[in-house]
């Protein structure tokens, strides 16, 4: 028994000298030292030997395992390293060639325009408040001075949901409700931006769901002057002109009174006419007015201590006059030609 442990090992040394590779290593590894090996069956035999061998050979079978276990890793690390120099002189690294470029995105139009608008008014010390696009009918129309069944409430094509009185929001102006009752009775100087709802025919100029940014100031002594004053500075700033011309002329929103659209001076043809302003020379940009008393007072301040004023504008249409585009499709519709010239 202790000659074929002798053979065993020297088979298997001899058999390791061979070995040239990782996989050939763990072939070897199997075939040697596994649960099937000549070794290992050499250990199972031990039961049938006489007491005074069996202590010997068991010695001597744990002294060819560990030789051999021993033998199996420093001819790993051997055969690792060699595998490591091999692949470094194969794989040679060229330091001189130009690295690629990273693939960089860029924000989209929209919230390039919405990011100008903040920082205008952020100037002017308003600052942004958020409210939420799903609606209760109330503060979409009732506390805007729309009680149910208001003729003025065609102005906007409603999308409803299933549950009665809520609604997706058509307009930012019930945020003016919501901020006002959340700051009474501080002065209230805010911006609200957002998404709104309104199911109408898509066309070239309008989207079944769009940006509006509100604007909303509230205090004891807001004039219809500090409307005109704050939305004819935005405009300067707003297209980058000390001297656009701008016009308020007289509107209707059933929120405030009264109520005016502000045009801008067409900045393609200098207010000559052209196909952009449909040879108006003029090109609208918002609507605008003075909180109407009943809206103060849903808000919950006193129109007789307090005035206010309100506006709200489009940035989808915004941006297609600052960029000359002539279709808001384009927007939403993730075209990457498209929205990588921007
Ligand atoms: C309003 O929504 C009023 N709430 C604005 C307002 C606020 C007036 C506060 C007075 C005081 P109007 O429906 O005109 O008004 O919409 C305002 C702007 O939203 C428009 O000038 C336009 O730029 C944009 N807009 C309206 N409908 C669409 C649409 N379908 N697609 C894209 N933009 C739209």
């Amino acid at each position: 028994m202790l000659e074929q442990l002798e053979q065993i090992k020297a088979e298997a040394q001899a058999a390791l000298e061979k070995v040239s590779d990782l996989d050939a290593l763990e072939a070897w590894r199997v075939a040697h030292l596994g649960r099937s090996s000549p070794l290992m069956n050499s250990f199972k035999q031990m039961g049938g030997l006489s007491k005074e061998e069996r202590p010997k050979v068991g010695q001597r079978a744990n002294e060819v395992k560990v030789a051999l276990e021993a033998e199996l890793e420093t001819k790993r690390a051997m055969l690792k390293q060699a595998a490591l120099s091999a692949s470094l002189d194969e794989e040679q690294l060229d330091v001189t060639l130009p690295g690629r470029a990273l693939v960089r995105g860029r924000l989209h139009p929209i919230t390039q325009t919405l990011r100008r608008i903040y920082a205008i008014f952020a100037e002017m010390g308003f600052q942004v408040y958020r409210s939420r696009e799903v609606e209760s009918d109330d503060y979409n129309f009732t506390f805007l001075n729309m009680p149910p069944h208001h003729p003025a409430r065609d102005m906007w094509d409603t999308f409803y949901t299933s549950t009665e009185g809520v609604i997706l929001r058509t307009h930012t102006s019930p945020g003016q409700i919501h901020a006002m009752r959340e700051f009474h009775p501080d002065p209230i100087r805010v911006i609200l931006p957002g998404m709104c709802y309104r199911y109408e025919q898509v066309t070239t100029r309008s989207e079944m769901q769009f940006t509006q940014v509100e604007g909303l100031a509230v205090g004891k002594h807001i004039t219809l002057s500090d409307l005109k004053g704050t939305l004819t500075d935005f405009a300067r700033r707003l297209f980058d002109d000390p001297n656009v011309g701008t016009r308020f002329r007289a509107s209707h929103f059933p929120f405030t009174e009264p109520s005016a659209e502000m045009d801008v001076e067409c900045f393609v043809c200098g207010g000559k006419g052209c196909s952009v302003c449909k040879q108006t020379g003029w090109l609208e940009i918002l609507g605008s007015g003075m909180v109407h008393p009943t809206v103060l007072r849903y808000g919950g301040y006193d129109p007789e201590e307090y005035s206010g004023y309100a506006f709200g504008m489009g940035p989808e249409r915004i941006t297609m006059l600052l960029h000359r585009i002539d279709d808001i499709r384009y927007f939403w519709r993730n075209d990457l030609r498209f929205l990588e010239q921007f």
